[in-house]
């Protein structure tokens, strides 16, 4: 197997079973990024201006897997600003992620890919509740193709928030095994906030699918409003294999230099694993 530009490491040997056994074709181009990259660091760009998010981009793209965005988060977006944004974002070797938390029935959910933001055109993986069933992830994947474009479904499994009902008995169970076998879901959402539950999540789905994981940061502990923060080394340790972070980095007045620190901690977690 070639070895990825940049990458001193061969995917298939950093990531071991988990490239095996995946089943969905983003997984590998995310397990390739994050080798060229060194870094399973996913930024939840949660900024409501487009130059504060091109500003952001620019300073910690280097740094990064992924961009994971809230479209609709966004004050003065227009369609022209955000192709470039994505452009500039691709420039970085960044796969997209619209954090939409799709949840209604297969052919309404397959409608909101299009619409005024046209998600199915920029976005490669997207995030999806599974409270209306299965098929919301055929739905979604039906929004690509009618661009002509594959993409990939995280299903919320867990969630990092405290008191939600993602908790509640057979929840997490039910949502595994609804997605487990589809080749349309990239992965599962774990709460990063609780290496226990992670553990727990990691054995329930396998290595066929792809865990990320949000409510990371390097201050463990509570957060605004509900939001619980774990540790970027003990999430990779239980099994996470991308850590979602925003206010830990785009709060940060050393943006450029904290990105890099996650980096390093999820990429060393990583061959840590892998050398297991
Ligand atoms: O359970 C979840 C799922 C998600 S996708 N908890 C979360 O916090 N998220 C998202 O991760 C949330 O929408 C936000 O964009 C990000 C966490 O941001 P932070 O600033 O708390 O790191």
């Amino acid at each position: 197997m070639r070895t990825q530009p940049g990458c001193l490491m061969e995917p298939a040997e950093v990531w071991g079973a988990r490239w095996d056994a995946c089943d969905n074709s983003l997984s590998r181009r995310y397990m390739e990024v994050a080798c060229r990259k060194q870094s399973l660091v996913i930024l939840a760009a949660d900024l409501r201006t487009m130059s504060g998010l091109n500003e952001l981009i620019d300073q910690v793209g280097p740094h990064l897997a992924a961009l994971k965005t809230h479209v609709d988060l966004v004050d003065d977006w227009t369609a022209k600003g955000w192709a470039d944004f994505c452009a500039k974002a691709s420039s970085y070797d960044l796969l997209l992620f619209e954090d939409r938390k799709f949840a209604d029935i297969g052919p309404i959910s397959r409608g909101q890919m299009a619409g005024a933001y046209d998600i199915r055109s920029w976005a490669n993986i997207v995030t999806a509740h599974g409270i209306s069933g299965p098929d919301i992830v055929d739905g979604l994947c039906a929004g690509w193709n009618d661009v002509g474009r594959e993409g990939g479904v995280l299903l919320l499994a867990q969630m990092s928030s405290r008191g939600n009902l993602l908790e509640l008995p057979g929840y997490t169970d039910g949502m595994v095994q609804a997605g487990i076998s589809n080749p349309g879901v990239f992965g599962f959402i774990g709460n990063g906030s609780s290496p226990d539950e992670l553990t727990v999540l990691r054995k329930k789905v396998g290595d066929k699918k792809l865990i990320w994981t949000p409510g990371v940061n390097l201050a463990v502990g509570d957060g605004e409003m509900g939001q619980r923060y774990g540790n970027p080394n003990d999430a990779i340790q239980a099994g996470s294999d991308g850590i979602i972070v925003g206010s830990g980095i785009y709060k940060s007045s050393e943006r450029k230099d904290v990105a890099k620190a996650y980096a390093d901690i999820s990429w060393q977690a990583l061959l840590g694993r892998s050398g297991q």
